[in-house]
């Protein structure tokens, strides 16, 4: 009985400590900011001014040192003028690097104040510039198709990639007007079609200027030579050239003298 009275008291003092640590840090974490701009600003580049935002005066700001904390990473990226409350870049922001493919780009950092100590969450929502151009994998591309190759027939390539995202990534391909292909777009895979017969007889290399193109303004392009190698098929009967063949009809007629 005496065992079970302890434990309850304990548990009553385990959900009062509980209690008070949860409202001591809701009271150390307040109110969020937010700040959207661009990747790859100067720096020195002005994003906000949080003594504006958050509604203290500059002598608080200097009083209380307050500073800008970033966890888990040396890079700092951004810090506080205590002079102005101006926040600002104090690095390169590279969106490519910090959230590569992600559709948003969010860098939290911390912004403490001390005596006492309050510590402001602040989102960074870094955006995408078209800064990168689509790229394919080779500047050369070389493929062999079978001059019997029906009309009609895919032949799929390697696609370009772009590091940026939404218009800035890649949004469309343009071939090269050329005699027998046209170029096929679906969910992300490119082909080359083939819309006129190939003869290697006569022509038994061909070269297509394949670009790919993103949607930024202004708008980044990269390029790939395909080398398409005509590959022979049996199509044609031997012609003699010199000795006159008969057919069996001219000879029955030649031996018979009716010709
Ligand atoms: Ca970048
Ligand atoms: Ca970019
Ligand atoms: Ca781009
Ligand atoms: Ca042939």
């Amino acid at each position: 009985k005496r065992v079970w009275l302890s434990l309850e008291r304990f548990s009553a003092h385990f959900s009062i400590v509980c209690f008070f640590s949860i409202f001591v840090t809701m009271h150390l974490v307040l109110g969020d900011l937010s700040y959207s701009f661009l990747e790859e600003m100067e720096r020195g580049s002005v994003i906000g001014n949080v003594a504006k935002d958050l509604g203290v005066d500059l002598r608080t700001l200097s009083s209380r040192r307050a500073r800008v904390d970033i966890e888990g990473t040396r890079k700092r990226y951004c810090d506080i003028n205590i002079n102005t409350g101006d926040l600002f870049i104090s690095e390169r922001i590279d969106r490519e690097g910090l959230c590569g493919k992600k559709a948003s780009c969010v860098v939290k950092i911390d912004l403490v104040f001390e005596n006492p100590l309050e510590l402001h969450r602040v989102s960074l929502l870094v955006q995408d510039v078209n800064d990168n151009s689509p790229k394919f994998r080779e500047n050369l591309m070389k493929m062999e198709i079978r001059e019997s190759s029906e009309k009609g027939s895919r032949f799929s390539i390697g696609v370009a990639h772009d590091a940026d995202i939404g218009q800035n990534d890649i949004q469309r391909y343009i071939l090269q007007t050329n005699e027998h292909f046209i170029l096929a777009v679906e969910n992300k895979v490119v082909a080359l079609v083939l819309e006129n017969k190939l003869d290697r007889e006569k022509q038994k290399e061909i070269n297509l200027l394949l670009t790919a193109l993103d949607g930024g303004s202004p708008q980044k392009s990269g390029s790939v030579v395909i080398h398409v190698t005509v590959l022979d098929a049996n199509d044609n009967a031997p012609v003699h050239r010199g000795i006159q063949f008969l057919t069996a009809v001219d000879y029955y007629c030649f031996s018979s003298g009716k010709k």
